[in-house]
């Protein structure tokens, strides 16, 4: 019999790797702003946006693109993941993290990149891209969050009706009466000096937000989101740009959408996402329908949810053959 080796399915993640180069960059008194770069030197640049804001990046966000092809940037933002100084809310808002991908594209002679987000990462991409339209190759957005009023709402109280337990544990952590708001409370404690204080709401944000990410129990992502750093940052970052609408004009993504409007862009969203609802990604699609829209029929919020892997390593797919074909067109 012949024995053939497995080929990898053609839409799993790609194999592990290691970055070729990394560094801190000083992005102002206050933060150093960890980067990495990884694959192919001379590739199309493809700048991955993580989550939250705070949530950190990590090896796996390296594998939804073709090592050979991308030149695959990662950071992570202010505050959040190897960053210094870890959960810093000074000096953290919108426009600045806007402010760090220019740094960074600069620093690293890009012209134009690939824009890749999540979640939070969605937001800024859109923040990002609407701001700086010559810059985006393209965009791929996931699990879409526009971070309006309704949809920090729905995150603090709305997922109860689909997760009461994991709700009630982030809820009564508070005391009843001040339980009427949430972010509030969480945000006076977050930010006490004493780890007494804050380490424990911390833990409880990061397991709520974990225990919410996917359509089935996954106790990984529970226990790597309430672990102490990754929570740390979590949960200080976001209850710090959630008290402060993201530091931008109400609706201003929506109401600017038609500056990104000609950039090729694709949305992946699960059906059954809990933390970031379909709902908003409708939205964002009725205001930008020249974007290629993938509903997950079967998916959570998560990136690693099966189908959502799946669809992300698609897209950068089909744009990799794109900015084939147009750079096989231009020589
Ligand atoms: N947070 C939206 C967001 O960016 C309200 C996000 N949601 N869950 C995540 O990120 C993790 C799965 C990364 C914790």
């Amino acid at each position: 019999m012949e024995h053939l080796t497995p080929k990898p399915q053609a839409d799993s993640l790609y194999p592990k790797i290691e970055p070729y180069e990394y560094g801190w960059l000083d992005v102002s008194p206050v933060h150093q702003v960890y980067w990495e770069q990884c694959g192919n030197p001379n590739g199309i640049p493809v700048i991955f946006l993580h989550g939250g804001p705070g949530a950190g990046a990590g090896p796996m966000h390296r594998r939804f693109f073709d090592p050979s092809f991308y030149r695959i940037i990662i950071f992570d933002q202010r505050g959040a993941g190897r960053s210094r100084p870890l959960g810093e809310t000074r000096e953290n808002t919108t426009p600045l993290l806007i402010e760090d991908m220019e740094r960074l594209r600069r620093q690293f002679g890009v012209e134009r990149w690939l824009v890749f987000g999540g979640s939070w990462g969605s937001t800024l991409a859109i923040a990002y891209a609407e701001t700086h339209p010559e810059r985006c190759l393209g965009l791929i957005l996931r699990g879409i969050f526009l971070c309006r009023p309704s949809e920090i709402e729905w995150f603090l109280y709305g997922l109860r009706a689909i997760f009461p337990e994991a709700w009630r544990r982030f809820a009564h952590f508070i005391p009843a009466n001040e339980r009427n708001d949430l972010l509030r409370a969480y945000h006076a404690r977050l930010m006490d000096p004493d780890p007494a204080v804050h380490l424990p709401a911390a833990r409880l944000w990061g397991s709520y937000e974990g225990a919410c990410s996917t359509l089935l129990p996954n106790p990984d992502t529970v226990a790597h989101f309430s672990s102490d750093p990754v929570a740390l940052g979590l949960a200080r970052i976001e209850a710090h740009y959630f008290t402060h609408n993201i530091f931008l004009p109400d609706n201003s993504l929506l109401d600017n959408v038609r500056r990104i409007a000609h950039i090729p862009g694709i949305i992946v969203q699960g059906r059954y996402d809990g933390v970031c609802p379909i709902v908003t990604a409708d939205d964002l699609h009725r205001a930008w329908p020249e974007a290629e829209y993938v509903v997950v029929p079967d998916a959570g919020h998560s990136a690693f949810e099966p189908g959502i892997q799946r669809e992300l390593v698609r897209a950068a797919q089909r744009f990799m053959h794109r900015l084939q074909r147009v750079s096989l067109a231009s020589t």
